[in-house]
Formats: C-alpha cells, structure tokens, sequence
C-alpha cells in the first residue's frame, strides 16, 4: 500500500497537486486496504504531499485501525465540514465520480481552494498492475479459460442463450470466482451483430454463429473474454472467412504489444487489417480497455490514445466484425505488457470450433 501512495504522491507532484480527495471506493481499497461500498453516504480519503493523509468515516463502518489519521462522523454530522477544516488553500484535487452533493458544499466553505479534477493521479496508477494484482488477475483469467471451455462442451442445439448465459454463471461460483465481472453475454446468429446483446430466449440452431463474452470476478479484480463459435458447420458462406478475418486482427494487435508501442498504434494494427478486407465499417469499437478492480477502468487501446504501453498494464485486445442480421464475430483476451512484449492471460483456443454437433 505504501508503494501504491507513494506513486500516487509522485503523479500528484507532476499535476502540480499538494492535496487529493480519493473518492472512489475502488481507488480507496487500492491505496487503504479498507473496502467499503459507501452508497449515498460519504466516504473520502485526503492524500498529503507531506505524508499527513486522512481518513474520513461514517461511524457505522466497521474497519479495522488503519495507520492512517481517522476523522469518523455520523449520519447527522456536518461531514462536508470536517473535510474542509483539513484543507490547505490553493488548489484540490478531485476524484471524477465525487457527487456533487459533497463537492458544492465543499466548494461553498473553502471559496479560498481552486478544486480541479485529480483521479489521474490515482488511475494511472491502477492502470499498472502490481505483482499480487498481477498473480490475482491472471488467477481471474484461468477460471474464466476454464470456463469458457466448460461452455463450449456444455452446447447443444435446443438451448437458449438465457440457459448457456446461466451455465457459465454456475460455473464461475462452482471454479471458486466470487461473481461476474459484468452480464454474461450469449449471442446466437443475427443477435451477435449486437456487440452487448443481453441473452434472452432465442433457441440455438445448428448453423448459428455463437459469441460468448463472460468474465469473473475474483478476490477483488476482473477477467474478460470473448470466443466465437459456430454450431456445427455454418450456415453463412462468409462465416469461416470472417473469423478467420477477426483471429488474424486478434494475434496481430498482441504481437507488435511491448513497451514504448502506442496505444493507437495497437488499435490500428487490428484495424487495417480488417479495413484492407473490406470490413472497417463494421468494426465499430474500440480495440480494446483496460480493466482491474472493475471490468472497464480509466485508459483504452483506440485510435485516440497516444498514451504509450508500459510493464504492468493489463488491457483486452478484442476486434471485432458484426454483420446486422447476419452474424457476430469478436475475439478478446486479457494481455499483460512484459519487459520486453506482452504476455496472454487467455489460453483457450481462438481457432474456429465448430461444437455442439
Ligand atoms: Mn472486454
């Protein structure tokens, strides 16, 4: 925790910032070890360029001591205030998602603080992972392998998506995740073309393209993937030449992932490959995101990041084509960046299955 401070400290310094609220309950686990989901009440944690941070706490948590100066209040108390009898004038840095509910009273009572936005300061430090974040996520992403294969054997023609979507559900609890990262997602035939189609009761048919897009979430931190299938021998001739199409882009974004590579740079190498086949328009997303404590967190791999890869970070790389009413064909592992290139944290196949049959 002392070294993840201490980060933060340092990116504080080169924005210029002696003082941050840390509002978000994940940024506050990160740089705390305390985890609380605060709903509408207050929680806040005020990080120090000189060391001095403090807790602030409504007294119907129960945390542990932590080494850090403790301010509790109660549901009655002016909370608002007590923040603001511990800052410095000059300038405050603020966490995106803090409510307005506490930041305009803030704003209120300290006219002497210029308040400017300062979660960079935290999530370019979340965005790199370190060793025990690393061992857990890469944990995250051996279940979710396990599962997907697990899926894969688990469909027949007759099944609904709904009743796949659930499969997988089981199965995460069942190889020890504690949940899902987000709604599982299932995609039979015309309904892949939908990248976040939410599975319902459409019945699997042999010939169906299928996507399964599913991640868990364990000890804390996210995993997220996407392979797609075919049941059986499938029924639209372009089917194997897409997915052979949207592999291709998949493998060829990851071999150039090392640091110093820039993000856009990544996003293109996927990009034009699929666009030089005749299919750019109907990659309509970004490359990929960056994910940790939630599936997506702050940076992206788009045409509009310039930002350089470094060790550490751990992002998705998931191309994708849709063809409205057609199919749907997207392929998305979990890359970790290396010292010297990138490491896959997803080891199931990525070559066309054909399964069910
Ligand atoms: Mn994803």
């Amino acid at each position: 925790m002392k070294e993840r401070i201490n980060r933060v400290l340092n990116n504080m310094k080169e924005h210029g910032l002696s003082q941050l609220i840390v509002s978000d309950p994940k940024s506050i686990f990160y740089l705390t070890g305390v985890n609380i989901e605060p709903y509408e009440r207050l929680l806040a944690f005020l990080v120090r360029e000189d060391g001095k941070h403090v807790f602030f706490l409504n007294n119907l948590y129960t945390v542990p001591k932590t080494e850090f100066e403790e301010v509790w209040f109660s549901d009655t108390d002016d909370s608002v205030g007590m923040i603001a009898g511990h800052l410095t004038e000059g300038v405050l840095g603020i966490d995106k998602t803090w409510a307005a509910r506490f930041l305009i009273p803030l704003m209120e009572k300290r006219p002497d603080i210029k308040m400017v936005l300062g979660s960079d300061c935290v999530d370019d430090s979340r965005a790199i992972k370190d060793d025990r974040e690393i061992a857990i996520m890469k944990k995250a992403s051996e279940i979710n392998d396990t599962v997907m294969h697990k899926a894969l054997e688990f469909i027949k023609p007759g099944m609904t998506e709904k009743q796949v979507a659930d499969f997988i559900d089981r199965q995460f609890i069942e190889e020890g995740a504690t949940g899902n990262s987000f709604t599982t997602i299932v995609s039979f035939a015309g309904q892949g073309a939908d990248p976040h189609h939410e599975p319902d009761d459409t019945v699997l048919k042999e010939g169906d393209a299928i996507v399964i897009d599913q991640g868990c979430m364990y000890e804390g931190y996210a995993s997220d993937m996407t392979r797609s299938v075919s049941c059986g021998e499938p029924s639209d001739p372009d089917y194997e030449k897409v997915h052979d199409l949207v592999r291709r882009a998949n493998e060829k974004a990851e071999s150039i992932i090392k640091p110093g590579v820039k993000l856009c740079d990544i996003d293109a190498a996927a990009r034009d490959l699929i666009t030089e086949a005749g299919y750019g328009e109907y990659f309509n997303h970004r490359l990929g995101h960056f994910i940790g404590q939630t599936d997506h967190e702050q940076g992206d791999v788009s045409s509009a990041n310039e930002n350089t890869v470094k060790p550490g970070m751990i992002f998705s790389i998931e191309p994708g084509v849709y063809l409205p009413g057609r199919f749907g064909v997207r392929i998305e592992d979990l890359v970790l960046v290396t010292e010297d290139g990138c490491e896959i944290l997803n080891h199931e196949d990525k070559n066309l299955k054909k399964i069910g049959i």
